[in-house]
């Protein structure tokens, strides 16, 4: 059934994956291997979406259909105190209101174990200096689409660094206007323009191998 589950997904069939992940539930199914087959469905999306296979609109359909199943799916396996692969602090950066990136990364962090702490859009530097001291991330994501978040990114690690916080965080720059130079501009440790090696690259800033 599980592997009838992830088909469904891989194909985009939102309906059927829904109803049979509903279905796995009803009849006693272990949530977790539910989500893990979710998970796995999502990598090869990625993948897909890597090798030009898959466009947008497949990455769009194939986050809502993991939103949605893990909805009910959740739910049933919180509060247990499962370790998580690390914690993410997530904004799309000031002046860029962009947000579908940022999901679509969120839904793939958090389907790789990562719990997602997401602060929104058009995010101020201060925001993400409160959300750090609060949230005490391992990594800190921003995501960037449009030239003028570029001078955004690299104010918010300008003010990570005076508030002290730098040292103890890794920062991954991603979104359509990043590359190597806007990384290395911001003073970022990491950069991704696909949510799926955006993370494989926080695994490797964890430490993590895979
Ligand atoms: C849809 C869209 C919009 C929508 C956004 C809707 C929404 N809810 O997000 C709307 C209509 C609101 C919009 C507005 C504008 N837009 Co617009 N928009 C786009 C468009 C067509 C698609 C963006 C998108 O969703 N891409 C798809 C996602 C999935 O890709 P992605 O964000 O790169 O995310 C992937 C990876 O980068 C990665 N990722 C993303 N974030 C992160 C974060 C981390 C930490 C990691 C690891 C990975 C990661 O994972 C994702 C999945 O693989 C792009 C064109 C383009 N080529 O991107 C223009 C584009 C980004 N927009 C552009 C512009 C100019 C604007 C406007 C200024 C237009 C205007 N005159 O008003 C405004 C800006 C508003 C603002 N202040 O932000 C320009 C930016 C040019 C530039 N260099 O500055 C682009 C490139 C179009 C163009 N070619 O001119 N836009």
């Amino acid at each position: 059934m599980l592997e009838e589950l992830f088909n469904r997904i891989v194909d985009m069939d939102e309906e059927g994956a829904v109803s049979m992940a509903k279905e796995y539930l009803e009849g006693g199914g272990d949530a977790k291997k539910l989500l893990e087959t979710c998970r796995d469905a999502m990598g090869v999306i990625g993948q897909k979406f890597e090798k030009g296979e898959y466009f947008l609109s497949e990455l769009i359909l194939g986050g809502e259909i993991f939103k949605n199943i893990m909805e009910f799916t959740l739910p049933k396996i919180k509060g247990g105190d499962e370790k998580k692969l690390g914690r993410i602090v997530l904004g799309t950066v000031k002046e860029d209101v962009h947000n579908i990136g940022k999901d679509i990364f969120k839904v793939f962090a958090e389907a790789s174990g990562f719990e997602v702490i997401d602060i929104g859009i058009d995010t101020p530097e201060e925001k993400f200096v409160e959300a750090v001291k609060e949230h005490k991330p391992d990594i800190v994501g921003m995501s960037c689409l449009i030239t003028a978040g570029v001078a955004s990114m690299k104010r918010t690690v300008d003010a990570l660094k005076e508030a002290g916080l730098r040292e103890g965080i890794k920062i991954i720059v991603g979104g359509g206007r990043v590359d190597e130079g806007v990384k290395q501009y911001a003073g970022a440790d990491a950069w991704a323009d696909d949510a799926a090696k955006g993370v494989r690259l926080c695994k490797e800033l964890m430490g993590i191998e895979g």
